[in-house]
């Protein structure tokens, strides 16, 4: 088959992989008929209130708490390091501020204790390799950690949660989601920019970033199942963040794949 698009093979992957399914699900239930939408809409959400919904989201609440309090850190560690962007640097890190508080309320509205010892731990290697970069002054390496990886993650994250969250997180999550990309645009347009010079730094950093990133996600896979969040769903979703920001930022179709694959070898 030819692609005429700039896309990648990764994208044809996905997107092969999820006609298959569902062509799949529909041969597999004759009895949906395909021109029904509600059989493809998710009416069946969670309970909310049992004892194991509220135990899984006692910590996927504090990672997403915690995550958005290191983003407001981290924005505001990246003004230092780029004093041109400082102003516009600051307002994404308010921002984080407020998602941050907005997920706080997504737990005490369920009546949840987010558990900020887990959370803590972790983010606490990708934490640690953004400390060290910011250190040395790799602002490169600074912003795929937070700009490229934890944005593409969290907007797979909640996009995937906005499908099957109660209707007050779902509000929120909606809002919170909207300002991620914004977030994501800021990093790649400045890598984009210079991206002669950063190409080298940032295919080295994704290569010992990107397997963080899989593991917390293979970590956190069975509390967001219990969320009703499918841990292949989440992976596809970010897959399209990740690989159509680097497809902005110039990269060719190889030099993708590449910095891909560094997510399982
Ligand atoms: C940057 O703006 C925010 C960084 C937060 C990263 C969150 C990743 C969350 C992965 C856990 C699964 C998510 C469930 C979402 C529930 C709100
Ligand atoms: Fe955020
Ligand atoms: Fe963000």
């Amino acid at each position: 088959m030819i692609y005429s698009t700039k896309n990648d093979f990764l994208l044809y992957y996905l997107s092969d992989r999820f006609l298959e399914n569902i062509v799949m699900t529909t041969l597999a239930s004759p009895e949906v008929n395909i021109l029904d939408e509600s059989a493809f809409s998710s009416t069946d959400l969670p309970d909310f209130t049992t004892a194991e919904y509220k135990d899984a989201y006692s910590r996927i609440n504090a990672i997403v708490i915690e995550g958005e309090k290191e983003a407001y850190d981290n924005y505001i560690s990246l003004g230092s390091l780029i004093p041109d962007s400082a102003a516009e640097l600051k307002r994404l890190a308010v921002m984080e501020k407020k998602h941050m508080q907005g997920f706080t309320a997504c737990g005490r509205n369920l009546g949840v204790t987010p558990d900020m010892p887990f959370a803590k731990k972790f983010f606490s290697r990708l934490h640690g390799n953004f400390q060290e970069a910011f250190t040395k002054g790799n602002l490169t390496t600074c912003l795929l950690i937070q700009a490229i990886l934890i944005e593409a993650f969290a907007i797979s994250a909640y996009n995937v949660y906005i499908r099957v969250a109660d209707p007050f997180a779902k509000k929120i999550t909606e809002g919170v989601v909207k300002d991620e990309y914004l977030h994501l645009n800021y990093g790649q347009e400045w890598l984009k920019a210079n991206l002669d010079n950063c190409k080298d730094e940032l295919i080295k950093a994704n290569k010992e970033n990107l397997p963080l990133i899989k593991s917390m996600l293979d970590e956190v896979a069975k509390d967001a199942e219990t969320l009703q969040m499918d841990k292949e769903e989440l992976m596809e979703e970010f897959m399209i963040a990740y690989q159509d920001s680097l497809v902005e930022m110039g990269l060719d179709n190889r030099q993708i794949a590449r910095m891909a694959l560094a997510a399982v070898i």
